[in-house]
């Protein structure tokens, strides 16, 4: 019985279908969906922090609406994925603890502070361009809550990368020192920006696996060649250099030649020691025991109605 169960379940992958959670599904599968889709809504919510820490100093009324909307946008993407994550059998509460007492991991890129508003430039063109780049192709992952919660979260990354791109288009045809600051910001976030793609493909311990199960379509190391090939043409309209001197187009290989990634860094952000990793962890358990009596208060209320409907 086990093996039609696999035989179907194979075939629904060799057909391009979706598996639903209702569909019979091997226990691996199940438990790298529920790794990466909670890591995934981790990130949304933690990657709240960088940007939340400009809404209150944004250089205008236009652009502190802009962001607020752009920083709410991110609650309801890790809504949709803790959702999404929650039809594979793990609970809401469950994966906040693992979240709160670091046992979850979450993107490397929202350990690093924004010290300046070019950050906010550079957090929309580059982390939402890379965001973008890496989930158009899991709007087809082979399992079907996963994707479809992609394409809605995918329209609104491609709008939140278009306001990153025009602070930085704009601090780059103003003042000199509007000009510098948001090379600055590139300066710094080039690089984690490129480690979003995760470890090189022959250091990538789930790449196979998840290929194989159509939840991943393109390796990490294909992912970041196509987005490095997206910035160039970019980088030129905004008039802003990146910050590698080998970046070349390579006619012979039909790839991007680049300086070797600092794996060190990446690495040691991954390990609880990045700039910001205790701070975000630090503010998001602070977060959640402050709204621990607004849950109790929507628990009581629900329970309150249901009486009331049964009565
Ligand atoms: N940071 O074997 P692989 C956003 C871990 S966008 C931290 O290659 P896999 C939008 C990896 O989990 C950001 N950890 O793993 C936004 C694994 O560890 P594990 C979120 C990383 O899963 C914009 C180990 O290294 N996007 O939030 C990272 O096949 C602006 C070995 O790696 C997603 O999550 C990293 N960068 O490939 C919000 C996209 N890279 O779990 C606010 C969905 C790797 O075995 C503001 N996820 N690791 O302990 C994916 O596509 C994949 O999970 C990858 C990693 C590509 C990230």
């Amino acid at each position: 019985e086990l093996a039609e169960a696999q035989a179907a379940f194979d075939a629904i992958i060799e057909a391009d279908q979706r598996i639903e959670p209702r569909d019979w599904m091997p226990d691996a599968y199940r438990k790298t969906l529920i790794r990466q889709i909670s890591q995934h809504a981790h990130s949304e919510i933690i990657g709240m922090q960088p940007e939340g820490n400009w809404i209150s100093r944004a250089p205008s009324l236009k652009r502190k609406a802009i962001l607020m909307a752009k920083v709410q946008d991110e609650a309801g993407h890790g809504l949709y994925l803790y959702s999404a994550a929650q039809t594979l059998g793990i609970s809401r509460d469950e994966m906040t603890e693992q979240l709160i007492t670091s046992r979850a991991r979450y993107s490397s890129i929202f350990n690093y502070p924004t010290p300046t508003w070019a950050d906010m430039g550079a957090i929309g063109w580059l982390v939402d361009g890379a965001a973008i780049c890496n989930q158009v192709p899991l709007c087809r992952a082979s399992y079907g809550p996963y994707g479809r919660a992609m394409v809605r979260i995918c329209k609104e990354e491609s709008f939140h990368q278009r306001q990153g791109f025009e602070i930085l288009l704009e601090l780059s045809n103003g003042t000199p020192e509007q000009h510098q600051m948001a090379q600055d910001a590139v300066n710094r976030w080039y690089w984690p920006s490129l480690m979003m793609f995760g470890p090189p493909d022959d250091e990538s311990p789930n790449s196979a696996q998840s290929m194989a199960w159509k939840i991943k379509r393109f390796s990490n190391d294909e992912l970041r060649q196509r987005f490095v090939g997206m910035l160039v043409p970019q980088a030129e309209v905004l008039g802003l250099t990146l910050p590698d001197p080998n970046l070349r187009w390579n006619e012979e290989t039909k790839s991007w030649d680049m300086s070797e990634i600092d794996w060190t860094e990446f690495n040691e952000v991954l390990a609880g020691r990045g700039p910001a990793n205790a701070q975000r962890i630090q503010h998001r358990r602070d977060a959640h025991e402050d709204g621990a009596w607004v849950r109790e208060a929507a628990a009581a209320y629900a329970e309150k109605q249901a009486a009331r409907a049964r009565a």
